[in-house]
């Protein structure tokens, strides 16, 4: 079987959830390449080195340059703050190197636009590119997404989409890179409310065409790091502002003419990773909750009024998506199957010559949602979104 090396850039927090999954799929799932850790790649050497033992990887660099002219790499990941994902990915994708990219896409839509054109072109010389938003690899979001194609859910009226979390919640929280609009692009909006953008639009098919937004930064000012690694840091006694959205919610429209209601927060008390989607449609209804999320509620409207309410489907069996890989029915699955099926469906994609989904078009699609939320937010106006 052909062996495909993996670079990944990054060791924090979805660092090693993309080693884990690295690790994981081509031990679970029958796939069609293998996949080798041959590298992983920080600036410090020495917390590399320790990152690259502990996560089961080969080798280790200090310069992402070195990894894109290695002959044991064909994929690139990419898990660096939204600063670097650009310059990253396109020169990835101009070495001849697949690339999986961490969302949000990049920082900006101008950035994502040169993105997605570097992923276009790559493509016709069978370069392979995928945005890593990971929860549509939830098998119970999945699910969702097949329940709506069916038509289960007849026509789409109501999309309810909240990210909720509380990791800031404390204002001596440090002011790690997700704080600052030149690492991280924006706060809770393009961190977690990416997600929730790309999921709704994923379950249901549909498209957002214009948004009515808000932003709010609580906290102002924030102690500065001495260090931090992915959501933690100790807070030094020097302070900076807070230059991203601490909660961002918005209205939206649907291609279709579905409503939407979206909230992204890092402020939800007592909320840790909340995903919580409900879809109304003509049909019938869909729930899911991250923090639940082997469970898929579903109502059908056309049960008999004796029966009828939302079912509580436990997404584990077989037949659900990705699941056969796995345990069997009730053995749940966890936050860090997401990253491994991510790994199934872009090594099944790369291996079948076509381009993997979600493609960097989409990812700038969703930057647009973004951008439209941020200048809605400024201008309060409603804001179109271009296709
Ligand atoms: C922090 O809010 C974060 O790590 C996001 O960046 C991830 O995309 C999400 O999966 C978990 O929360």
């Amino acid at each position: 079987m052909t062996t495909l090396g993996v670079g990944l850039i990054g060791y924090a927090f979805m660092g090693a959830a993309h080693s884990q999954a690295w690790r994981s799929a081509p031990r679970f799932f029958d796939l069609p390449l293998n996949p080798a850790m041959s590298v992983l790649c920080g600036r410090d050497k020495n917390a590399v080195e320790q990152a690259a033992g502990k996560l089961g990887w080969d080798s280790v660099e200090t310069d992402w340059r070195e990894v894109l002219t290695r002959d044991d790499v064909q994929i690139v990941d990419v898990c660096t703050p939204g600063d670097t994902h650009a310059e990253i990915a396109i020169a990835a994708l101009e070495a001849g190197k697949h690339v999986l990219c961490e969302k949000p896409l990049a920082n900006t839509v101008a950035e994502a636009e040169v993105m997605a054109a570097a992923a276009a072109k790559a493509s016709a010389q069978g370069v392979r590119s995928m945005v890593g938003f990971t929860y549509r690899r939830v098998p119970a979001i999945a699910l969702a997404r097949q329940l709506v194609a069916e038509g289960k859910l007849g026509t789409i009226r109501h999309v309810r989409a909240q990210y909720l979390q509380d990791w800031i919640v404390d204002p001596e929280a440090p002011l790690s890179w997700r704080l600052q609009k030149e690492r991280a692009g924006s706060g809770a909006l393009g961190d977690i409310g990416a997600h929730i953008v790309d999921l709704a639009q994923y379950i249901t098919g549909d498209r957002i065409r214009q948004v009515s937004g808000q932003l709010e930064t609580f906290v102002k000012e924030r102690p500065i790091p001495t260090e931090h690694s992915g959501l933690a840091g100790t807070a030094g006694t020097e302070r900076g502002p807070v230059t991203v959205d601490d909660a961002a919610i918005f209205l939206a429209r649907f291609g279709s003419g579905a409503l939407g209601v979206f909230e992204a927060t890092r402020f939800a008390t007592g909320r840790k990773n909340a995903i919580r989607i409900e879809i109304n449609g003509s049909e019938g209804s869909l729930a899911f909750d991250f923090e639940d999320m082997n469970l898929l509620h579903y109502y059908d409207a056309g049960d008999s009024s004796q029966l009828a309410g939302f079912r509580r489907i436990l997404a584990t069996e077989a037949e659900h998506p990705y699941v056969a890989a796995w345990w069997p029915p009730g053995h749940l699955l966890g936050y860090e199957h997401g990253f491994t099926h991510q790994v199934v469906d872009l090594v099944t994609a790369i291996a079948e010559n076509r381009d993997p989904l979600p493609s960097f078009a989409d990812g700038l699609q969703v930057q647009r949602v973004l951008a439209a939320v941020e200048e809605s937010s400024a201008t309060r106006q409603w804001q179109e979104i271009a296709l």
